[in-house]
């Protein structure tokens, strides 16, 4: 560990779960425990020719907690559409490793410039920036990666499917995905305009959709189920975003895991900024009712979909 990161621990504060058996929560809870184990399961089998520095440092950021909302909403849909579970997890990994590397590079210095994340120093804080530089390419490109060797070994799921779930997923870590969101979001606080609208779709929603369309494409989804979860996934992602912003001004660093107060000191055009915290809560509130009526459209048991609309939009209350 760098110097500098001794003494960046902040505990994070665990919320009390009340919850009925087969409730929300109890699912999230035990689906995380899942990943955690499928997570674990991937971090221990690191190939020979990785050198040993780049492995923990991809591992340190992989297994330094999280919600795992993104794994969340994966598994979710691979039940809902059918697709088996050993698949649904293999997908539910590779989103969870791209979002992480997305977390790795956002914290570095020439970005948003963070020392805390799930509430342990950041990775270029522990390992310096050119570690995290790779530990996140690394991360990015390995997902899929191990994602596309599961799938194909599984032989569950035909090649044209799992072709168009990695398409997905790559498609929204790209230029016209995270990286063009986080270019918004750069240039916004150097006054250059985009609103935070976009920058909430580009940075955060465009993520969220593959996580419920790519099990989907792998179960076969109707043309108008992929609709809905498109639609479903952008609301979500962007009500997500919003709450971000909230908990920014709103939030503590032991519940957050990470610096709030950031988007004042930088400048950014957050929706608590452009407008105020009373209508961010609505604005976040509106889009959580447009993402629950985008299930609406698809006859199966979507449940947990809708809990997690709930959930989410809870932490901002
Ligand atoms: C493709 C590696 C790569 C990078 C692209 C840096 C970057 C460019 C994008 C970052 C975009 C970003 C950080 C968006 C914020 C999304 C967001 C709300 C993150 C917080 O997610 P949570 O709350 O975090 O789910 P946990 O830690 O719980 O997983």
């Amino acid at each position: 560990m760098l110097p500098e990161a001794r003494g960046i621990l902040v505990r994070k504060a665990r919320q009390p779960m009340k919850d009925k058996p087969g409730g929300f929560e109890n699912h999230l809870r035990a689906t995380a425990e899942k990943v955690e184990h499928a997570l674990k399961r991937f971090t221990l089998g690191k190939p020979p020719a990785v050198p040993p520095l780049l492995w923990d440092a991809m591992t340190y950021s992989l297994l330094a907690g999280g919600k795992r909302v993104r794994p969340f909403l994966v598994l979710e849909s691979a039940r809902i559409f059918g697709v088996h579970e050993e698949d649904g997890m293999a997908l539910a990994v590779a989103l969870e490793m791209v979002h992480t590397a997305s977390l790795i590079h956002d914290d570095l210095p020439c970005m948003d410039n963070d020392v805390l994340r799930r509430g342990k120093p950041t990775n270029h804080m522990v390992f310096g920036e050119g570690m995290a530089l790779l530990a996140g390419d690394a991360l990015l490109v390995s997902g899929p990666g191990q994602a596309t060797g599961k799938l194909k070994a599984s032989g569950r799921v035909p090649a044209g499917r799992i072709l168009a779930a990695l398409q997905l997923i790559l498609d929204a870590a790209g230029p016209a995905g995270i990286c063009g969101g986080q270019t918004l979001d750069m240039e916004e606080s150097e006054r250059s305009g985009a609103s935070p609208w976009r920058i909430a779709y580009w940075k955060t929603a465009v993520l969220l959709r593959p996580c419920v369309m790519a099990p989907a494409y792998l179960g076969g989804a109707s043309d108008k189920e992929l609709k809905c979860l498109s639609s479903y996934g952008a609301h979500l992602g962007v009500a997500f975003q919003i709450v971000d912003d909230i908990l920014d001004v709103s939030g503590k660093a032991e519940q957050l895991g990470k610096t709030p107060g950031k988007d004042a000191l930088q400048e950014k055009n957050s929706f608590v900024h452009r407008w105020d915290l009373e209508t961010a809560r609505e604005m976040a509130a509106d889009q959580s009712r447009r993402s629950r009526t985008a299930l609406s459209g698809i006859r199966r048991d979507t449940t947990f979909h809708e809990g997690m609309v709930h959930y989410l939009g809870a932490r901002s209350t």
